[in-house]
């Protein structure tokens, strides 16, 4: 299936309520006042944040009135004004080409979906790489076994301590691991949920400090994976774990789940943060590199 597709099938909760409520508001094919504030309230209820929505009525209110169909003109506006926020945040972290070992540290509140995440990332690197995969969610037993599921779906090397080990100290001996046995990449597991988040990040903080601490020369990428049916709330998680851990990507999940998929563009707008992957469901193969493109028209509902 092409990319396009996969967006388009799985974005469908946010395409259909912005397509249907967007062809509504301009049914009687005007651009005025009225069917201004329409859209805007439209754009507002998709989670699309109040300077997002105001840059894209900006655009929607400079339409000249022609014999064409007008709800196409519109959404083909919004969609080159989405395009044009989004595009920056491309970002590929899998570059098969590149020889140059990597480590992957997965963040992000408990539940957003990052042990998934970890088992389709690795279920799409090449069987060629060396790929080891480090369970330091040591809070809960049920974590590790989750984790270890995916490893042997992918057949990964999987590197596990005991339960309410430091995690740190488990990142400590994978790392070392990933040094002597050349792996070309290590991808690190992480606890959500602690007794409160100044522990958490904390903890996270210590552990990332540790791996790089060992490993200098390599390229660490910590990534923040958010839970796309948060909506806006997404926003209150970037910030602390933004601020604290100096994330270098974000992927959001469970984009297949929600009708405020429009979130992602007030993200994308608000931090210069890129956006690697989109979790488009539970299946290994439901993960897809983000596309500015294909997100733009696909949540409009748009052609290829
Ligand atoms: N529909 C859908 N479900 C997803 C997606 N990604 C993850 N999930 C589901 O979300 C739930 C939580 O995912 P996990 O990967 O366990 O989340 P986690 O961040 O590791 O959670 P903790 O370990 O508790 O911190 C699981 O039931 C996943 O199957 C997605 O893209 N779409
Ligand atoms: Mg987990």
């Amino acid at each position: 299936m092409s990319l396009f597709l996969k967006f388009k099938n799985n974005l469908q909760k946010t395409s259909n309520f912005l397509s249907s409520n967007i062809l509504n508001s301009f049914k009687n094919q005007k651009v005025n006042n009225e069917t201004l504030e329409e859209l805007e309230s439209v754009l507002i209820s998709a989670d699309i944040s109040l300077d997002v929505v105001a840059k894209l009525i900006n655009s929607v209110s400079k339409i000249k009135t022609t014999n064409q169909d007008i709800t196409e003109i519109v959404l083909e506006t919004l969609a080159k004004e989405i395009e044009i926020i989004l595009k920056p945040r491309e970002n590929e972290i899998l570059n098969e080409n590149n020889k140059n070992p990597k480590i992957l540290i997965f963040v992000g509140v408990n539940g957003s979906g990052k042990t998934t995440t970890i088992g389709k990332i690795a279920n799409q690197i090449s069987n060629e790489k060396k790929v080891l995969i480090a369970a330091c969610d040591t809070f809960r037993a049920a974590a590790i076994d989750q984790l270890k599921n995916w490893t042997e779906k992918n057949h990964n090397d999987f590197y596990f301590g005991n339960t309410n080990q430091d995690p740190a100290s488990v990142a400590f001996q994978a790392t070392e691991k990933f040094n002597k046995e050349n792996y070309d990449y290590l991808i690190i597991d992480t606890a959500g949920r602690l007794s409160n988040n100044t522990n958490l990040i904390n903890q996270l903080v210590k552990l990332k400090n540790v791996v790089s601490k060992i490993n200098t020369d390599t390229i660490i990428e910590t990534i923040l994976v958010l839970d796309g049916t948060n909506g806006s709330n997404m926003i209150k998680q970037v910030e602390i774990f933004g601020r604290e851990l100096n994330v270098s990507s974000i992927i959001i999940t469970k984009l297949d789940g929600t009708a405020k998929g429009g979130a992602l563009i007030s993200i994308a707008n608000k931090y210069e943060i890129p956006i690697s992957y989109v979790g488009l469901g539970e299946k290994p193969e439901d993960l897809s590199v983000f596309s500015a493109k294909n997100f733009a028209r696909t949540i409009l509902n748009l052609k290829e």
